[in-house]
């Protein structure tokens, strides 16, 4: 059977792109006839510094957002990566398949490191091997991301076919990279030439999950925009980045295409549609985030939840670790 993976890192408060994006979608591939591993990814959140209780705080949020968003525990492996010991360990031999000047190619590494690259540590750099073995690691044929991790995924995929290649063997899958839907790139709410992102300094740039229905309500009426009344069609968002940015939230959160959408709503003014958008918004969004505050009164429940699904994931993870010892020529591990 068709295996997915995917992951978010707990560095922060996660926000509508990352519900949009990834976790909604993620919710989207459990009624389907696939195995699904979702994942909690704190070593990569240590590529860059993390306050120790922030980052433990921030991990059980997130898992408490996984759940919130309609991850069942039961149904999806629900994990987190660092209990998970054989992600690392297969990463390491990854660092030694890949290419230092694959990873130079990485434009995250060059967006998050900055202009002071030789002060970015050495694991922000090594990334993309970590996230290879993450997906890996479960041979997992699907992978649903926002646009932001494409390049990334070809990564995954030319360090299969490299370890394949070198070893002769045809053991790692060519991993499918699933980049659809209305909102693969939520940009922020202030400028809509950047996407919504957690390191914004700006609050009002993005809608947390966390965030109360007021807050959620505020933040899209201030939401920048043009002046002009919204299309009928979506070839008239072109040039348009803030309006085709709402138009896509909207369309995303209720299930629609832009078309869709458009139909309904073409030629409103903003001072109609925002007020549309944000009730919208709000109906999908306030339950979650009352949900989440919910979950966080019981931290101890949300850590035996994920001891359990790191006891289910290595089932799978460890007898793939053994086999490529084997393959690499190293002694099983015990
Ligand atoms: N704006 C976005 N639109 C659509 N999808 C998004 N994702 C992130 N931002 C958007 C998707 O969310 C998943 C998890 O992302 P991550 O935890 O790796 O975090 P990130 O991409 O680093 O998120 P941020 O908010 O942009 O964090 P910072 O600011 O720290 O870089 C991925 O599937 C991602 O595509």
């Amino acid at each position: 059977t068709p295996r997915v993976f995917s992951g978010i890192q707990p560095s922060g408060d996660l926000h509508l792109g990352n519900y949009l994006g990834a976790l909604k979608r993620f919710v989207d591939w459990q009624s389907k006839d696939v195995e699904t591993v979702y994942c909690m990814v704190d070593l990569h959140a240590i590529t860059v510094w993390q306050d120790p209780k922030d980052l433990m705080h921030s991990t059980r949020e997130l898992c408490a957002g996984f759940i919130a968003a309609g991850i069942d525990p039961e149904k999806s492996i629900l994990i987190n990566q660092s209990q998970v010991p054989e992600h690392a360990q297969l990463a390491w031999i990854f660092n030694c398949v890949a290419r230092m000047g694959w990873m130079q190619r990485m434009t995250q590494f060059k967006d998050k490191a900055g202009k002071n690259a030789q002060n970015a540590s050495l694991g922000l750099f090594a990334y993309p091997a970590l996230m290879a073995a993450d997906i890996l690691i479960y041979h997992a044929t699907h992978v649903p991301v926002g646009e932001d991790q494409k390049q990334h995924l070809e990564l995954t995929r030319d360090i299969a076919a490299k370890f394949n290649h070198d070893y002769g063997v045809d053991f790692f899958p060519m991993t499918e990279p699933v980049i659809e839907g209305a909102a693969t790139r939520v940009m922020s709410l202030r400028d809509g030439s950047k996407k919504m992102s957690k390191s914004d300094p700006s609050d009002a740039s993005r809608i947390n999950m966390t965030d109360d229905a007021d807050a959620i309500a505020k933040k899209i009426r201030k939401a920048k925009t043009d002046p002009d009344a919204l299309p009928s069609e979506a070839k008239g968002l072109d040039e348009r980045p803030e309006a085709r940015n709402l138009v896509n939230i909207y369309a995303a959160l209720n299930d629609q295409t832009v078309d869709q959408v458009l139909t309904d709503v073409g030629g409103k003014q903003f001072g109609e549609f925002k007020p549309m958008l944000a009730d919208l918004a709000v109906a999908k969004m306030a339950p979650i985030s009352t949900e989440m505050g919910r979950l966080m009164n019981d931290t101890a429940e949300i850590d035996r939840i994920l001891t359990r699904g790191s006891e289910r994931a290595r089932e799978i993870t460890s007898p793939i670790l053994r086999k490529t010892y084997d393959i690499v020529g190293m002694i099983p591990p015990v």
